[in-house]
């Protein structure tokens, strides 16, 4: 029988109890300093292009003993795409389908992880080094929770490379804004800094090209991205360096996630290279596929965890390891560190609506929505299966997304969190 849509938030809000014992609270009391950044696929993770590491800090600071690794983490955005990446992250709801959702519900009133920081004493500011209304980030942050917004017109910069400001230029300059959070009073801060260098078409001036290239594939969109990401890679060294120098390194959660993808599946132009760089296909599964690092100094972690997830699973995972629980909002994710259910990640773009990935699978549902036209592939095998077993799971997708779009169209959690 048909259930309501009151029935379908119940039963979301009950599976967000979770006694969470897994790093319950191992970051209680610190600031939390979030990069999100432009474009890092986890294909480079630990990957070498002839012999040359491409992203040589984060594999260290992945690897790290005091730090987790997913490595099977996945981008779940709409049609806001970096914007969306940041909306999916802080609230653990679905993006909209309709129009960028920092846009169309700009206004909305939300209960993401800038205000549950908010309400346990953390003071929450938002960085990006560019335009300040661009994807509307000037309106929407203020509904996010973030305080204040440092924006392109806060940084001085005389170099310029893509977008504008460089990821080095930001993260030195970041610092200053860091230090007057830190000193402002006793509470700690939440941080929330989004990177811009390494955006496609990933095109550096030729002093920061480290990495050397193979003359057949020079000038693809896939070297250039190695070098980007190898910039930024460097650039996310030197930010570490400085925090602790400046003291704050101690203090502090360090989270880095992509978010979304680098190359889009299926450019023939890539594919020589692409081939060479993986050792095998470059298929949907492995283009959205991002890293997350938590890094929590002092904590001995050191666990790389392939629970599949996604940025939907991102509150709910870092609100456990501050130690607070959300007890106001609805979140449709799952905490990565105490998984209570078997996870799927629902994608809407790429992917469409009804597609999944699994631990297993990748599910994609069929562009024209008949789910006989789809297709199921084994992500191990690479082989196809048969997709009559799948139905249940793609019809629970479809429904969560629309409980989710439910709450976005309803501006649901203006009644409901006092
Ligand atoms: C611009 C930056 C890029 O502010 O965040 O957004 P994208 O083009 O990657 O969605």
């Amino acid at each position: 029988e048909e259930q309501t849509i009151e029935d379908g938030l119940k039963q979301i809000e009950k599976r967000m109890k979770n006694e969470g014992q897994n790093y319950h609270g191992i970051g209680k009391g610190k600031n939390l300093i979030v990069i999100q950044v432009e474009s890092l696929a986890n294909f480079v993770m630990f990957r070498d292009y002839d012999g040359q590491e491409i992203t040589p800090n984060l594999n260290k600071l992945a690897s790290s003993p005091h730090s987790l690794y997913y490595n099977n983490y996945f981008q779940l955005i709409g049609k806001g795409n970096t914007s969306d990446a940041e909306f999916v992250s802080l609230n653990s709801l679905y993006p909209s389908m309709e129009k960028p959702t920092y846009f169309q519900y700009a206004d909305n009133k939300f209960y993401g992880l800038p205000w549950l920081m908010r309400d346990n004493g953390y003071t929450a500011w938002a960085f990006h080094g560019y335009k300040r209304d661009f994807w509307n980030r000037d309106e929407a942050y203020i509904n996010q929770g973030f305080e204040r917004f440092i924006a392109e017109d806060n940084f001085n910069f005389t170099e310029e490379i893509g977008f504008g400001i460089t990821d080095k230029d930001f993260f030195n300059q970041s610092m200053f804004y860091l230090n007057q959070l830190d000193q402002k009073d006793e509470n700690p801060f939440f941080a929330f800094l989004v990177t811009l260098t390494s955006h496609n078409p990933y095109e550096m001036p030729e002093e920061y090209q480290k990495i050397n290239i193979k003359e057949e594939h020079k000038d693809s969109l896939t070297a250039n991205y190695l070098q980007s990401i190898h910039y930024t890679d460097e650039a996310i060294a030197e930010f570490i360096q400085n925090l602790k120098d400046n003291g704050l390194y101690d203090d502090s959660v360090i989270v880095i996630y992509g978010d979304h993808f680098a190359i889009n599946a299926g450019l023939e132009t890539e594919e020589e290279i692409l081939n060479y760089l993986l050792g095998r296909p470059y298929d949907y599964d492995m283009m959205m596929n991002i890293p997350l690092i938590i890094h929590v100094p002092n904590e001995n972690l050191g666990k790389t965890i392939t629970t599949v997830g996604s940025q939907l699973d991102f509150y709910p995972t870092i609100a456990n390891i501050m130690g607070y629980e959300n007890t106001k909002g609805i979140t449709f994710g799952m905490d990565l560190n105490n998984p209570i259910r078997e996870n799927y990640v629902f994608p809407q773009t790429y992917l469409y609506k009804g597609s999944f990935i699994s631990q297993d699978y990748m599910f994609q549902f069929s562009r024209d929505g008949v789910y006989e036209n789809s297709k199921v592939i084994n992500r191990f095998t690479r082989r196809e299966e048969d997709i009559n077993k799948f139905m249940d799971v793609t019809s629970r997708g479809i429904r969560e997304i629309d409980l989710s779009d439910y709450i976005l169209k309803n501006n649901y959690f203006m009644e409901y969190i006092k």
